[in-house]
């Protein structure tokens, strides 16, 4: 057993060795980039050790908003031929460049933790609460389906979890019959049957040029892309977001940023609500072109055992699902349920356990007064970085570390929350 002072010595070498000095790529190879959400993670991580560089991250993901208030899922500093699709492929047209979607709004959760830590306040804290305010109402305006209320993705990337098996029926509608040929660059970094399949890239892909074909209008591109399907993981994390912007901003003096926070927090909540299955007894995804719901539970599900998001009947159902599956899985909590045939122990978000998810749930969990099932998560996160180190995911069965080394949110988990 490796002590906990060497897995933070560890941690923090990955950390510094992912920094490219305003930002941190995931990790070296696989992606060379800065992703949004996890740059929110990162910054997690650094408040422990550089309080002053976890702000800059923050200041440097912040920096890339668009116009329209999108802060983009990657931002493309440098070039890298070892990533794709690279920035000429969305061709955003942007300065800096950057992909056309998001990926779920961790970024104000890091802002409170810094504030809440002392490290940000002030001149600095201000533009990143106008920052965090913007992007959320864009989330209101070109991520929400107004008839349901509904907080949907336009990509499965959109989600952060790309290849959850719920993405499948929607992915497999959308046509990909002109995407042109192009050679992935993953599958050169990390072996195969850990990524998405060749068939869901190119509906990836497809997806992109779509994008590209209403000139990244976000508005346009939620009215008529092909695939535009509600997810509760990124409803629950904007719900989460927006009472933490909240909360800093009344107590910064920003009333009117805390007002709108506010006013918006009513129909969100009623949107993840809609996403409720009373068949799987959990929420799942929600498909607003066809009304289809997601066949399972995922990580995602997990996420609304957060403070105040759900009936105590509900609450009641979701723990159902994390206890049966505490009991057959080594180490919680598996992306997807290990009951459902498209369950897949190996391959990237259909079953393997993501350190930030397990972050993000138990974070809530405590929030909401549920130590025991917070423990849990963290308990079996120490056990995996002790078995497996620094990976980007892990098996739930075996424990076994998969996909990229040395990744930064994966340190960034452990410096925040895993040591305890
Ligand atoms: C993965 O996604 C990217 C596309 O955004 C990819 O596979 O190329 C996901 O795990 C995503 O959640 C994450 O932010 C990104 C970088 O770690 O990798």
């Amino acid at each position: 057993m490796t002590d906990a002072a060497t897995r933070d010595r560890e941690a923090v070498e990955i950390l510094k060795g992912n920094d490219r000095g305003r930002f941190s790529v995931p990790t070296k190879g696989l992606y060379p980039f800065q992703w949004n959400w996890d740059s929110a993670f990162a910054a997690l991580g650094y408040s422990h050790i550089d309080p002053e560089r976890a702000i800059v991250e923050l200041e440097t993901l912040g920096a890339a908003q668009w116009h329209d208030g999108m802060i983009p899922h990657i931002v493309f500093h440098t070039e890298d031929p070892g990533y794709f699709p690279g920035p000429n492929v969305w061709a955003t047209g942007t300065e800096p460049l950057t992909s056309g979607i998001t990926q779920p709004p961790v970024f104000m959760l890091a802002v409170a933790a810094l504030v809440d830590r002392g490290h940000l306040s002030g001149p600095r804290l201000d533009p990143l609460l106008e920052t965090a305010a913007r992007w959320h109402k864009w989330f209101f305006a070109a991520r929400r389906d107004p008839a349901t209320n509904i907080i949907g993705v336009v990509h499965p990337w959109e989600s952060g979890r790309d290849n959850m098996p719920d993405w499948d029926a929607a992915l497999a509608a959308v046509n990909a019959d002109n995407v042109q040929p192009f050679v992935r660059r993953d599958t050169g970094h990390v072996d195969a049957a850990m990524r998405p399949t060749e068939e869901q890239y190119k509906r990836y892909i497809a997806l992109v040029e779509f994008g590209l074909s209403v000139g990244w209008d976000q508005e346009r591109l939620m009215a008529t892309s092909p695939f535009f399907v509600g997810d509760p993981g990124m409803a629950v994390i904007l719900i989460r977001a927006e009472r933490a912007l909240a909360r800093i901003a009344a107590a910064a003096g920003r009333e009117d940023l805390a007002e709108a926070a506010n006013a918006r927090l009513p129909r969100l909540l009623s949107g993840l609500d809609a996403m409720w299955s009373e068949e799987v007894g959990a929420h799942t995804t929600y498909d607003v072109r066809t009304g289809k719901r997601g066949g399972a539970v995922s990580s995602a599900s997990f996420l609304a055992l957060g403070k105040d998001l759900v009936s105590s009947e509900q609450r009641e159902r979701i723990e159902a699902h994390f206890d049966r599956q505490a009991k057959v899985c080594r180490y919680m909590a598996p992306s997807y349920d290990p009951a459902s045939p498209e369950y897949d122990e190996k391959r990237y978000w259909r079953g393997p356990v993501w350190l930030v998810v397990n972050w993000l749930i138990a974070t809530g969990l405590a929030e909401a007064g549920d130590a025991a099932r917070a423990e849990r998560l963290r308990a079996d996160s120490e056990a995996l970085v002790e078995a497996g180190a620094f990976h980007e995911y892990f098996s739930p069965e075996t424990g076994a570390p998969l996909g990229g080394g040395a990744f930064t949110w994966t340190a960034a988990a452990w410096l925040d929350w895993v040591r305890g």
